[in-house]
């Protein structure tokens, strides 16, 4: 039996004694040399390092276009402070569900040719916020890629699966019942999710899974895309300094190139 046997449940309640075990032990049982050590005795263990972070990613877009102006900074490791003007009110309130969900800080000015419709607006922030979003990731060296959230708003359940592949791909499946939620055309949240999955390099899915009032199952689809965003471009611990990908890359460089010398202000 090992002379721990006599001092087992001292150790277990009084963590700070672990470190010198052999001083408890013998003002109980006096030892005669030699005395192996070796099974109980805690190793020395030296506490891991915090995972060193790259600082917070963030990016600033500025496109202008014959139809619309819009600049944003977007911090991805934010706390959810929204600062947003889009001039439609309602896409104000699904951007403050992303930054509120999804941990994003964000500001956004946008001037659109809003006397038309809301329909350049609505795409070209999707663009812009897409374009930024993959440009804070940069080679989205040790994230954990892949997000996925299912959020419930009272009636309506919607599901968000995401892979920052590098691949732009978006299947959009929601069913919103009525034409418009207050001034807002609700064709334009697919165009949205279309154009932010297209820059952010991202396959997207958004799918229904109940719903029947406009309002919750579109602000349900947001709240479930800022919460698997976030997933998605969190850190994984074990895959610090190391791309996700079997491939060893997840950016399309080609394809961001061409954007910015498409567009010479982004
Ligand atoms: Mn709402």
């Amino acid at each position: 039996m090992s002379i721990f046997a006599f001092c087992t449940s001292s150790f277990l309640h009084t963590p700070s004694r672990l470190a010198h075990p052999t001083h408890i032990c013998n003002r109980h049982v006096p030892h005669t040399a030699p005395i192996s050590l070796s099974s109980p005795s805690p190793p020395h263990v030296t506490p891991p390092s915090p995972p060193t972070f790259p600082p917070s990613r963030t990016a600033t877009i500025t496109r202008t276009t014959n139809e619309t102006a819009i600049t944003l900074t977007l911090n991805l490791d934010g706390t959810g402070i929204c600062d947003v003007h889009t001039g439609i009110p309602f896409l104000d309130h699904m951007l403050a569900q992303l930054c509120s969900h999804g941990l994003f800080d964000l500001y956004l000015r946008a001037k659109g040719d809003l006397w038309i419709d809301d329909h350049h607006t609505n795409e070209d922030i999707g663009i812009t916020l897409g374009m930024a979003i993959a440009k804070a990731l940069s080679n989205k060296k040790g994230i954990r890629r892949f997000g996925h959230f299912v959020a419930p708003l009272d009636e309506s359940l919607v599901e968000v699966v995401l892979d920052f592949s590098g691949r732009a791909h978006c299947e959009y499946a929601l069913q919103i019942p009525t034409q418009r939620v207050g001034t807002y055309d609700t064709q334009l949240v697919r165009e949205f999710y279309h154009a932010l999955a297209g820059n952010a390099q991202m396959t997207l899915h958004v799918v229904q899974r109940a719903g029947l009032n406009s309002h919750h199952i579109i602000e349900a689809s947001f709240k479930a895309f800022a919460r698997a965003i976030r997933m998605a471009v969190e850190f994984d611990p074990r895959r610090l300094d190391t791309i996700p990908s079997s491939k060893g890359v997840l950016t399309d460089a080609a394809a961001l190139d061409s954007k910015s010398k498409s567009n010479p202000t982004a």
